[in-house]
């Protein structure tokens, strides 16, 4: 029997597309891919997610495990052959239990990150991962991905927020490894490999997930900065005036504020007059009468004196939080709103992200002159998204005809920094030759014997972090 025939053995009606109906999962988020695809199977059990991978690897087809398909690097988009399957795991979604004593969740990969943290909630519990795309994207891809977001500074990333999982192997075989536990030195990590894998090793159908107490009161400014090392500056003093309760610090430049305040309705700028630079910072706590509004206040104050920050509002209830966080989250899809641009994903020591932006900066001021540098995200992370965007009016094409040039400027100033060309958006498709490019030999040789151990005929996610064959 052909491939077709034995998928259509495994799935029930309406959880095999084919033709038109593969359409939606054929283009990538930010469109710069369009495959095509033999079909897409869209199983609702493990054990069909097991036969199906057994019956591809048997027939040698390449499977693309798809998630809620808001990554940045077209990685779970099928190449253009038309001879690979589509794995959308979106009917795996059930919330299999949470342990309200032990601090933990499972949930199926096809749970909308926003479902896992409301059912956390629901139990009196957090879960923290936090990111613009949570009410579309799923967390078998944010786990795939290793995802970062606006959390990462107090919590780490998805890889420090998982205790279990369950994977099915290339062959169909399921690795059962949804422990709960916190302790177990027992050898290799080898459920390590799956987190930020991005579908190459095994396709996750499940995880268990740290959860943290409830997060009880909250303190958030919106503080203008002269440039990135006074927020780096202050990002240090509100570290050390807050202990662990700082858990976002995210840079904001003017241009963003413009592009918000232009293209997404109800958004103003918080402060009266212009700044180069805002920072938009969050304290929060478990304790529901912990001071932190004081503290932020008292700590701005004298960063103010110190000249450090240029001025500051603090957000007095929640509609306020909601519209500050609200110019942070929407800058992707602004940016979007106002034309082509080139994107970058990049981290370096904290430390170093002031010479970062300097020489960076100057870079594209020189040789990018038809460029806006719309540099934002997560100082408290180092990472940030160093996007350039087209001048109104300008060639939009010849800004995206200068794409590999801008990269490799940026992504060798960041090695040389001590940094990455890739903080948190993975590998994909996209990145696949500047990781060839800045792994060290030996790394990339030990990433390609994995590969070779785990997905011995190659059906995983071919293409995609490692070029295939
Ligand atoms: C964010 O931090 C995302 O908003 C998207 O990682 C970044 O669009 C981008 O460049
Ligand atoms: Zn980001």
């Amino acid at each position: 029997m052909d491939l077709l025939g034995t998928l259509r053995g495994i799935l029930a009606a309406g959880e095999l597309l084919t033709g038109e109906a593969c359409e939606p999962y054929l283009v990538d988020h930010r469109r710069l891919y369009r495959g095509r695809a033999l079909a897409v199977a869209l199983p609702r059990s493990v054990e069909a997610v097991a036969r199906v991978l057994a019956a591809c690897d048997a027939a040698r087809v390449g499977v693309v495990p798809h998630g809620g398909n808001t990554g940045y690097c077209g990685g779970a988009t099928p190449d253009e052959s038309g001879t690979q399957l589509v794995l959308a795991l979106k009917y795996l979604n059930r919330i299999r239990g949470v342990d309200a004593a032990n601090y933990s969740l499972t949930a199926e990969a096809g749970c909308l990150l926003e479902r896992v943290q409301e059912a956390a909630a629901g139990a009196g519990r957090y879960f923290p991962l936090s990111l613009g795309s949570q009410g579309s994207c799923q967390i078998g891809g944010n786990l795939s991905t290793n995802a970062g977001g606006v959390h990462v500074l107090r919590y780490g990333m998805m890889r420090d927020l998982v205790l279990g999982l369950e994977v099915v192997l290339a062959d169909g075989r399921v690795l059962n490894g949804l422990t709960a536990l916190r302790k177990d030195n027992t050898g290799y990590d080898i459920r390590g490999l799956f987190l930020g894998a991005e579908g190459t090793l095994g396709v996750i159908t499940a995880a268990t997930l740290k959860l943290f107490p409830q997060i009880e009161s909250t303190a958030t400014a919106f503080a203008a900065v002269a440039d990135p090392r006074a927020a780096v500056a202050l990002l240090a003093r509100l570290r050390a005036a807050s202990g662990d309760t700082i858990s976002s610090f995210e840079l904001v430049p003017r241009l963003a504020l413009e592009l918000t305040t232009a293209h997404i309705p109800g958004i103003t700028d918080p402060l009266g007059t212009p700044h180069p630079w805002y920072v938009l910072c969050e304290l929060g706590s478990a304790r529901a009468a912990e001071p932190l509004e004081a503290l932020l206040t008292e700590a701005l104050g004298a960063a103010l004196e110190a000249g450090l920050v240029r001025d500051a509002v603090l957000a007095r209830s929640g509609r306020e939080r909601a519209a500050l966080w609200k110019i942070r989250e929407t800058i992707p899809e602004a940016q979007r709103h106002e034309g082509p641009g080139l994107k970058h994903d990049i981290s370096v020591p904290v430390s170093a992200l002031p010479e970062f932006v300097e020489r960076g900066a100057g870079w594209i001021a020189a040789h990018v002159p038809q460029a806006r540098l719309i540099a934002y995200g997560h100082v408290g992370d180092g990472n940030l998204h160093f996007n350039l965007q087209g001048r109104a009016g300008a060639d939009g094409a010849a800004l995206l005809a200068r794409a590999d040039e801008v990269r490799r400027a940026l992504h060798d100033l960041a090695v040389s920094l001590g940094g990455s060309f890739s903080a948190e958006h993975g590998i994909g498709r996209l990145k696949v030759a500047e990781l060839e490019r800045y792994a060290p030999a030996t790394e990339l040789a030990l990433m390609h014997a994995v590969k070779r151990a785990l997905d011995p005929h190659g059906i995983m996610n071919p293409g995609k972090v490692l070029r295939s064959g």
